[in-house]
């Protein structure tokens, strides 16, 4: 006993720690690949054929044929199958002012009740609409990662009602505080958007479904199961489908909103909300401009290539994002019947603009750059330009057609700078006056 005891408190050499430590680099770098010489090879799923093995050569079989078809692929094997909007649901507005953020915006505060019952799961819209508009404006839609009240410092905003994401980590249980008013406000370029005619609507991903792992139980996930049954079956939405789900009832209140054009309605996201706002563009074609921004793994990036975040790793830390079916693909990607690049072709015609950041290699900008690639050629059988170029572009240096792309120097964020370039991106594709 004496002996092992003085083995254990004995100090460790460096040498060993040195090696521990190497071992333990060693390890992570198996799991996650950041070299480019290590990508595996691959073969992506060719958008433009259909399952029968027939080449798609005109925009009708696009559409009629091969477009349903690979949506179906994504609702199955992928983000899960979602509900029809709830015949019940309802929109309360309680608020409608004049004159707020120093003049310049009208903000509308707007209760969606999925159940069309104040007991029920509900999203609240927060929506500011220039000042100066004398008609119908285009819109940014976007959920928000911690409250409506995080999006600016704006004290009319209530704090977020339910949970919102803990400061703490590992704690899942957490209330919106004051102090928390406004924290996201940088990614937000709330006065730019507005100077340059356009409405922001957000709402607090949290409402339709809070984000973390508890077997379904709260969020809008429970009003749709049917009799006896506990949790979404593996073919039906995890969270991100119901985010997503969640942006088209937001895109349902717009299209009542006198004060918002409703074909010009832009959805964005960032991250896992890239993701969200690549798949609600991609099921509902009533979204006229997609932006993706940083979404990474199970948004832009192709999952073939395994670089940084990965399939296993994405359902092991959030086995609640994808649905059920999708685990089969752990370290499997080969035989995924789709890929990402199909995501973006969904879009098609539609704008699409997808964003990387140099530092962001967990999201693997190569990856989401190579998707919006091999999406192009359906833009172009449908008659647009794609993406106008073949290389990845140069850092800070936007490529712009009917799909834009472009990494920003910096980290996994969201920027003024991004908020230029979407700002441009959607000038030109949803035209001005
Ligand atoms: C990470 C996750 C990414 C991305 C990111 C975020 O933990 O691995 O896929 O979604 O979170 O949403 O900020």
């Amino acid at each position: 006993m004496a002996s092992t005891h003085a083995a254990l408190t004995r100090p460790v050499p460096a040498v060993t720690l040195l090696l521990a430590a190497a071992l333990t680099v060693s390890a992570v770098a198996d799991e996650t690949n950041y070299d480019e010489a290590r990508v595996p090879a691959y073969t992506l799923p060719d958008p433009l054929v259909l399952s029968s093995g027939e080449r798609v050569t005109d925009a009708e079989t696009w559409r009629a044929k091969r477009r349903p078809e690979i949506l179906e692929l994504f609702r199955t094997h992928v983000y899960g199958r979602a509900p029809r909007r709830p015949r019940a649901m309802r929109f309360v507005v309680h608020s409608v002012e004049h004159g707020v953020l120093d003049g310049t915006a009208i903000r509308k505060q707007v209760s969606v009740l999925f159940s069309g019952s104040h007991d029920g799961p509900s999203m609240d819209l927060l929506i500011y609409v220039p000042a100066s508009a004398r008609k119908p404006v285009p819109a940014f839609l976007g959920l928000n990662f911690n409250g409506n009240h995080t999006v600016s410092a704006d004290p009319a905003v209530p704090l977020a009602r339910g949970w919102v994401r803990s400061r703490t980590p590992g704690a899942v249980e957490n209330r919106a505080t004051e102090e928390s008013r406004g924290t996201s406000a940088s990614r937000w370029a709330i006065d730019l958007i507005l100077s340059r005619g356009y409405a922001l609507a957000t709402a607090f991903c949290g409402d339709i479904d809070p984000d973390f792992h508890d077997g379904f139980q709260n969020g809008v996930h429970p009003l749709f199961l049917w009799e006896g049954q506990q949790a979404p079956a593996p073919d039906q939405w995890g969270t991100i489908g119901a985010w997503a789900w969640g942006l088209s009832r937001a895109l349902d209140y717009l299209e009542t909103d006198a004060e918002v054009d409703h074909d010009r309605v832009a959805v964005i996201g960032h991250s896992r909300l890239g993701k969200t706002a690549l798949w609600a563009g991609a099921r509902d074609e009533r979204f006229a401009l997609v932006i993706s921004n940083n979404s990474g793994c199970g948004g832009a990036a192709l999952s073939r290539r395994r670089f940084g975040e990965t399939v296993t790793r994405i359902n092991t830390s959030f086995p609640h994002w994808f649905c059920g079916n999708f685990k089969a693909y752990n370290g499997r990607e080969d035989e995924l019947p789709v890929d990402q690049h199909m995501l973006v072709a969904l879009i098609a015609p539609r704008p699409a603009y997808i964003a990387s950041a140099v530092e962001d290699r967990w999201a693997d900008p190569r990856g989401e750059f190579l998707s919006a690639r091999h999406a192009d050629p359906v833009y172009r059988l449908l008659g647009t330009e794609g993406l106008p170029s073949d290389a990845m572009p140069e850092v800070d240096r936007p490529s712009m057609g009917r799909i834009g792309y472009h990494i920003r120097s910096g980290r996994h964020d969201v920027t003024r700078w991004d908020w230029e370039r979407y700002l441009d991106f959607a000038d030109r594709q949803l035209g001005g006056d």
